[in-house]
């Protein structure tokens, strides 16, 4: 039996800087994202190289003290349960039949529950939140780190996005140095309680060095693959490194 191949944190950023370097184009000396070629992405271009070119992959977000954690607004959708009956028949039961499937380019496809996630270590910080909307909030998240996640289920060498469903219909994904970045969580907490409806409960992602619409609230499905999912019709860049 063919024996699979299962990449490490580390095989994951050397695989997400050669991905990158396979992006060079000939007559250009510039990494480029996946949503290059795009006229209405031309955004992500700018940001993506920069980001990458500038900062060391794993740069840390900065984080704050207990004191400076502020009010924080819900924004987008604040609670599914309101059109979607899968959602509000597990919100009913306080969450305890949801499960969190993990499939595609990985050697051990699998279901979590939340009592699954939280049986790993857990991570806390205090970042700030910014929103395309114009405002910022500081809060805490608790959760645990993708990274432990995906070295739980093994992914393969062909892996290159993370791709995220939500309860609302939101999709988006991330590339691999941002999924193993070690402040990129799932998060089931927030403020030292658990994370409330209105802020994507009972997981959410929070990617701290991108804007605040790459942090996908009511996490439904995570796809592992070597393409990417694009919040396409939305307008909105794929790539918002801040
Ligand atoms: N599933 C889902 N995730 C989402 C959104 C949403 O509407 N649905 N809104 C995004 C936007 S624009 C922001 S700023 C943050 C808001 O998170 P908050 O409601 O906890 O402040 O979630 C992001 N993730
Ligand atoms: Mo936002």
């Amino acid at each position: 039996m063919e024996k699979k191949k299962i990449i490490t944190r580390r095989k994951a950023i050397i695989t997400g800087l050669t991905s990158i370097g396979g992006l060079f184009l000939a007559g250009c000396s510039k990494p480029l994202p996946p949503t290059y070629g795009n006229i209405l992405r031309m955004g992500d271009n700018l940001t993506y190289v920069a980001h990458r070119a500038l900062l060391p992959g794993q740069s840390l977000a900065k984080e704050y003290n207990y004191r400076d954690i502020s009010s924080f607004p819900a924004t987008g959708t604040t609670n599914p349960a309101s059109f979607n009956e899968d959602y509000s028949r597990l919100q009913k039961n306080a969450f305890a039949d949801w499960a969190l499937p993990i499939e595609g380019s990985v050697s051990r496809p699998g279901s979590y529950s939340l009592a699954d996630l939280q049986k790993f270590p857990s991570h806390t910080h205090i970042t700030r939140h910014t929103c395309e909307e114009g405002w910022t909030a500081i809060g805490q998240w608790t959760g645990v780190p993708l990274s432990t996640i995906l070295q739980s289920v093994g992914i393969l060498p062909s892996a290159r996005f993370i791709n995220f469903y939500a309860y609302d219909g939101y999709i988006d994904s991330i590339d691999l140095l941002d999924a193993f970045h070690p402040q990129t969580m799932l998060a089931y907490g927030m403020n030292g309680r658990d994370l409330p409806v209105a802020h994507g409960a009972p997981v959410r992602v929070r990617v701290e060095n991108q804007i605040g619409y790459k942090s996908m609230k009511y996490l439904q499905r995570i796809v592992v693959t070597d393409e990417f999912v694009d919040p396409g019709d939305s307008g909105w860049a794929w790539y918002t490194g801040i």
